[in-house]
């Protein structure tokens, strides 16, 4: 067997330097790509590729170079940015998936691709804990983008053969990397301005729930989820993952219990229909039994974590 070379396209971005750092730590071969360098220290060693993967051409010649065999695609325009420019995010989101899953579908080498979905799929008619199989009539650029990806992935696992796997995040929090461009964003820019300033201004309601997770726990399901038989997966298009829900209303008093004097006042923007238009959790029976998800981290030990975290810079908005 040759050994996994791990692609991410997009790993300057949140969840892809999180996941490259997680790759380094088990020793694996790793190469990163994105449009821009990737900024925390410890990636600095690890092979590196400006690419831009609406490029097809230079999508082939990068992965047969790397020998890609494990392609965790990660570029992508997140629900708030997207709602600005419809026409570049849907471009990004939709060309980016279908080089990627064209690539696979032709290549020898390449074995699997992880592609995440998100809670963004679903839109205001699904119920408040979203089934796996709820229904999916997404209101925003990036929740339709992914609403079509999960089933383009499931046409080209079912027709050309390709393992792509897949689960639909809810917010991610962690501490080593920024989100930019999302509508869960809040709920890392609330930690670091309670470290920096003890205040916070947030664009979304008091009372908008949320499903979230805590950072390790989103890397870990990327890393079950590839290492599971394919024969266990059940389902064809995303898992649903849920680790914690909380409203901003929540999250503050949980900060205020641990940060003496800290101080929040609410004013929403156009990120709270966004938000009211997704759900509040999500039923994840389906990766429980399929492939053993199970997160470790809830609200508390969120909060624990993240405060003692202090080196973040502020997220991009
Ligand atoms: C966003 O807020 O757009 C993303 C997501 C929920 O997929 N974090």
């Amino acid at each position: 067997m040759t050994e996994a070379v791990h692609y991410i396209i997009g790993a300057s971005g949140q969840l892809g330097t999180e996941l490259a750092l997680s790759l380094q730590m088990r020793g694996e071969r790793v190469v990163l790509s994105d449009v821009r360098r990737p900024e925390h220290a410890d990636l600095q060693v690890l092979p590196f590729e400006m690419l831009d993967v609406r490029d097809r051409q230079a999508l082939d010649v990068a992965l047969e170079k790397a020998g890609a065999t494990k392609v965790y695609l990660l570029a992508a325009a997140l629900s708030a940015r997207g709602e600005g420019d419809p026409e570049w995010a849907w471009d990004l989101n939709m060309r980016g998936l279908l080089n990627v899953l064209e690539h696979a579908a032709a290549s020898e080498v390449v074995d699997q691709i992880f592609w995440p979905s998100s809670i963004a799929v679903f839109g205001p008619e699904t119920p408040a804990v979203a089934p796996q199989k709820g229904e999916r009539k997404p209101t925003t650029v990036y929740g339709i983008s992914k609403n079509a990806g999960e089933q383009w992935c499931a046409w080209y696992r079912a027709h050309r053969g390709v393992d792509v796997r897949s689960v639909r995040f809810p917010g991610l929090i962690g501490h080593r990397s920024v989100p930019g461009g999302g509508t869960t964003d809040y709920a890392v820019d609330i930690f670091i301005e309670a470290n920096a300033t003890g205040a916070y201004t947030c664009f979304l309601s008091e009372h908008q729930r949320l499903p979230m997770l805590y950072m390790d726990d989103a890397v870990d399901s990327i890393h079950e989820l590839m290492a599971a038989p394919a024969a266990d997966l059940t389902v064809e298009t995303s898992y649903n993952i849920h680790g914690m829900d909380f409203t901003p209303g929540e999250l503050a008093q949980a900060i205020a219990e641990r940060v003496e004097g800290f101080t929040i006042v609410y004013k929403p923007d156009f990120r709270e229909a966004i938000a009211a238009s997704w759900p509040d959790a999500l039923a994840d029976a389906d990766a429980r039994k399929d492939w053993g998800w199970a997160p470790k981290v809830g609200m508390d030990e969120l909060v624990k974590i993240m405060l003692e975290a202090k080196k973040m810079a502020l997220s991009e908005t």
